[in-house]
């Protein structure tokens, strides 16, 4: 018997890789070299990863197996139109499939749901006996012991940057709302035998390899064994972690000395309701740049992943999430476009808002919009990633990316060249014009002369002027948000107000008002001290009207509002 294992190519005008972009940043997934190992030693078994080589949709094979991520559906099913035509059965499995079963099962003979280890045999064994059923999922997650080592031997090595993948854990204990691993895994996180997995990568060829792990340091106890263990081996390895890794400086340096030279972190968002939102409030936001430099401090390289898009993002997260990858010299930014993908809490939660532009799988890439954005239009999203893909590999951004003491220079160079290629062909996108002034909004106002500070009355502000505390009382805070829909400017001031402050407000607001921003609402909540001179100021320049109707409103100014 023999069986073709498939992984589609994504074909788009621009996200697909040429052939030398994935010998340069690629490395095949496990997938189909995992099915091949669990496949029984009598049946011959081969791969196409169609991403390096065309498929021979004549082949004489008995069964076709295919997988794909929700971006690969639309090729999936045309694979598998075409194998069927012949009269040879397919079998669909993966992310995609798993999410959506029923949906595969129009296209294809068999769909695997989940994990393939306790359903492939009995699939097979039902195949040759000539009752393929329509479903197979196993009653379990499978055991992580004596997993078979995946057949590397089946790739064409030399297409790749490398083969040399491995996989210690599977699953993620958090449980971010965006993404699939959670809801492909449950809430498990299961680990494989340390000495499994060291007896794997001795015996993989050269000094390189890729860790494929989800996040790598789930289970910190586990994952100190296996650096410590890794060490005399002397590999340099790369992987995905989440930012937690940071706050354990143990961990950090053993997977240092264990030969990791380059981490994945998801970074998501700069703004801590985003991540709040999405069920990532474990990153947090005023740790982020201790946290980057505790990694480089190892001579760690950061792939940083970053998402634009989330329901707080306004037009100005473009340019400060990149001056943000500038300051902290992130190697390598990943710009992505928040995409629903199905089976996650984000994809019912914008289903159920109405919010999803369309289900044609093959755009949900992460870098094309297909939902509603809150505060922006669709178009401005779409054209603010794309400024923002381009301006991060242009050559400036890279040289303030690049330049540090850590070793690697060379490699971080040639990296970010690698990324330059792919982000060159992005279509032109554009800077949405009102980023400077949200940088400006976005800011920290020291103040001059809190001497002749009022402390506000009324119990709600005196414990919010004990909860500042007198280090925060002392700079008056701008925290701003555009809402392009409305076209309406929110302001959330905090801290307090000195006649320098007033001035500087009025400074930053002169003139703010024009054809697209339409009103200005000025949130006094937070403010737990005035001088007097500074209300006379504001007033007097129209910063404190309350009436509705008017294109400047202020609400919650203290005294007045209680
Ligand atoms: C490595 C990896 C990558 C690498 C790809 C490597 C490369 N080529 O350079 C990189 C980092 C580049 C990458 C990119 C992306 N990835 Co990725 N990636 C992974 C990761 C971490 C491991 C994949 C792997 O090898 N798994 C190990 C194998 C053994 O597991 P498996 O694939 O699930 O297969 C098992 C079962 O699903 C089943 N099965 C699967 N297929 C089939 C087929 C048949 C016939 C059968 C019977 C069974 C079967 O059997 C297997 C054994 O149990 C997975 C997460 C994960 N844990 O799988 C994400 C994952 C697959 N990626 C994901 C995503 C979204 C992406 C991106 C789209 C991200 C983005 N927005 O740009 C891009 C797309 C890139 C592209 N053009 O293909 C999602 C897919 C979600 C979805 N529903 O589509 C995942 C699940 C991660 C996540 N956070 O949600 N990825
Ligand atoms: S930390 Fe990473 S892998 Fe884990 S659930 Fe969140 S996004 Fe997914």
């Amino acid at each position: 018997m023999r069986i073709r294992l498939i992984d589609p190519a994504y074909e788009h005008p621009y996200i697909s890789h040429s052939q030398k972009v994935i010998k340069n940043i690629w490395f095949a997934h496990l997938t189909l070299t995992t099915l091949a190992a669990l496949t029984p030693p009598d049946i011959e078994v081969k791969i196409t990863d169609e991403n390096v080589e065309p498929i021979d949709f004549e082949e004489d094979v008995d069964l076709v197996g295919v997988t794909g991520m929700v971006m690969h559906a639309p090729r999936a099913y045309q694979i598998a139109q075409r194998f069927r035509q012949r009269g040879v059965p397919v079998v669909m499995g993966g992310p995609h499939a798993s999410s959506l079963p029923l949906e595969a099962k129009e296209y294809v003979d068999a769909v695997v749901i989940g994990e393939a280890e306790n359903v492939w045999e009995g699939l097979i064994e039902d195949f040759k006996n000539g009752c393929l059923k329509p479903f197979y999922k196993a009653d379990a997650f499978c055991s992580m012991e004596k997993l078979p080592f995946p057949r590397l031997d089946l790739l064409r090595k030399d297409e790749y940057m490398t083969i040399n993948c491995v996989q210690t854990t599977r699953g993620c204990p958090h449980q971010c709302d965006f993404c699939h691993v959670t809801h492909f895994f449950g809430k498990t996180y299961r680990c494989r035998p340390v000495d499994e997995v060291i007896e794997e990568v001795k015996r993989l060829e050269g000094d390189f390899l890729v860790f494929i792990d989800d996040n790598i340091t789930g289970n910190r106890r586990y994952a100190k064994e296996l650096f410590t263990q890794l060490k005399p081996l002397k590999k340099k390895w790369a992987s995905q972690a989440s930012m937690t890794l940071t706050r354990d400086p143990e961990l950090l340096k053993l997977a240092a000395e264990s030969g990791c030279v380059s981490l994945f972190i998801g970074v998501e968002s700069l703004s801590s309701e985003n991540l709040k939102d999405v069920n990532k409030s474990f990153n947090q936001v005023h740790q982020f740049e201790e946290a980057m430099k505790a990694v480089h401090d190892r001579d760690i390289m950061i792939v940083a992943g970053l998402i634009f898009g989330l329901d707080h993002d306004d037009e100005g997260v473009f340019e400060r999430t990149l001056r943000f990858c500038e300051r902290n010299r992130i190697e390598l930014p990943s710009f992505f476009l928040l995409t629903p993908l199905p089976g996650t809490p984000l994809f019912q939660r914008m289903e159920s808002e109405g919010r999803l532009l369309h289900k044609d799988w093959a755009q949900y890439n992460g870098a094309t919009v297909v939902f509603k954005p809150r505060l922006m239009t669709e178009e401005t999203l779409q054209r603010g990633f794309n400024w923002a893909c381009k301006e991060g590999y242009s050559w400036g951004s890279i040289f303030k990316r690049v330049f540090h003491p850590q070793q690697r220079f060379i490699t971080r160079v040639l990296s970010n060249i690698a990324y330059r290629r792919i982000a060159q062909r992005t279509p032109e996108g554009y800077l949405p014009s009102l980023s400077r002034i949200l940088q400006r909004m976005n800011d920290t106002i020291p103040l001059q002369n809190t001497r002749d500070l009022i402390q506000q009355v009324g119990e709600k502000i005196a414990e919010k002027r004990l909860l500042i505390g007198q280090k925060a009382a002392d700079t008056l805070k701008l925290y701003s948000v555009y809402n392009e829909r409305l076209k309406t400017l929110f302001v959330r001031l905090e801290g307090s107000i000195d006649r320098e402050g007033a001035k500087e407000l009025v400074k930053r607001f002169k003139g703010v008002l024009n054809v697209e921003i339409q009103k200005v609402i000025l949130d006094f909540k937070d403010v737990g001290a005035f001088s007097s001179e500074a209300i006379a100021l504001l007033s007097r320049k129209g910063l404190l009207q309350t009436e509705e109707g008017k294109r400047w409103i202020a609400v919650n100014i203290p005294g007045m509002s209680g």
